[in-house]
């Protein structure tokens, strides 16, 4: 089998940060079942260009996208992760082994997606924008200025009130990381991926309001203990 090739998104600038929380997700499935893989580096702009000319079955691309064998491609990070489950059935297990395990670290994924992604996003618009070379710069700007119905700035908002919010929708995972565990135990698992891959997004763009908004939010080390520990895990 040929190693799959992982669609990932880069900024424009440098092309060398890896920052999608989407393709972190994939990545971390990856790396968990031990399957080697190669990275396609595209930028906000290569995505439609690129994708769909090496997989012909994506037609609205968006990343991660795995190319598998052939050309074809798998796209979404909960697909891509549900595919290496299924073909590497003997490796550690993403999603654990009994279906309610499962459909709990679904929920957390849900949870992580619909309160921390929107609070996140809102806290790193203008880093984003600046990390962008002029032609993803605009595409950055007019695509989320359409979707959003305002400005950059004005949709960040109030960094403040963002970093308040932040910490409110961590609360009940600082409770759960309290153990000292990952949240799917001794083992990381998909929980575990979602919730890191968000972290890695913030902390690509900006780094003192991941240290203020995560790390210190809860004036104790658990929240920056667990990011050190999984450090081992991001590569
Ligand atoms: N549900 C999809 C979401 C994929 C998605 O929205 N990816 C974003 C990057 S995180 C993207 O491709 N954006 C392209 C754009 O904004 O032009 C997944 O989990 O993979």
């Amino acid at each position: 089998m040929t190693a799959p090739k992982l669609f990932d998104l880069v900024d424009g600038k440098t092309r060398k940060v890896s920052f999608s929380p989407m393709v972190w997700r994939a990545k971390f499935a990856l790396n968990h079942k031990k399957v080697a893989y190669e990275t396609i580096p595209v930028t906000f702009l290569d995505i439609p260009v690129l994708i769909p000319k090496t997989c012909p079955n994506i037609t609205s691309p968006t990343v991660p996208t795995m190319q598998i064998s052939g050309n074809e491609g798998i796209q979404d990070s909960l697909a891509i992760a549900e595919y290496l489950e299924k073909t590497y059935p003997d490796g550690p297990s993403i999603f654990g082994r009994e279906k309610s395990e499962k459909n709990l670290q679904k929920f957390f994924d849900s949870y992580v997606s619909s309160k921390l992604h929107p609070v996140i996003q809102r806290l790193v618009y203008i880093e984003m924008y600046e990390a962008q070379d002029d032609d993803n710069a605009a595409y950055f700007k007019s695509s989320r200025e359409k979707s959003g119905g305002n400005t950059l700035e004005n949709l960040g908002g109030d960094p403040n009130q963002n970093i308040k919010e932040l910490k409110e929708h961590l609360g009940l995972i600082h409770k759960a990381l309290g153990s000292g565990e990952f949240i799917t135990g001794e083992q990381p698992g998909w929980a575990d991926f979602t919730l890191l891959a968000a972290f890695i997004w913030f902390n690509s763009f900006s780094p003192q309001k991941f240290e203020e908004g995560v790390l210190n939010a809860f004036g104790d080390q658990v929240l920056r203990n667990y990011w050190q520990k999984a450090q081992a895990l991001i590569h």
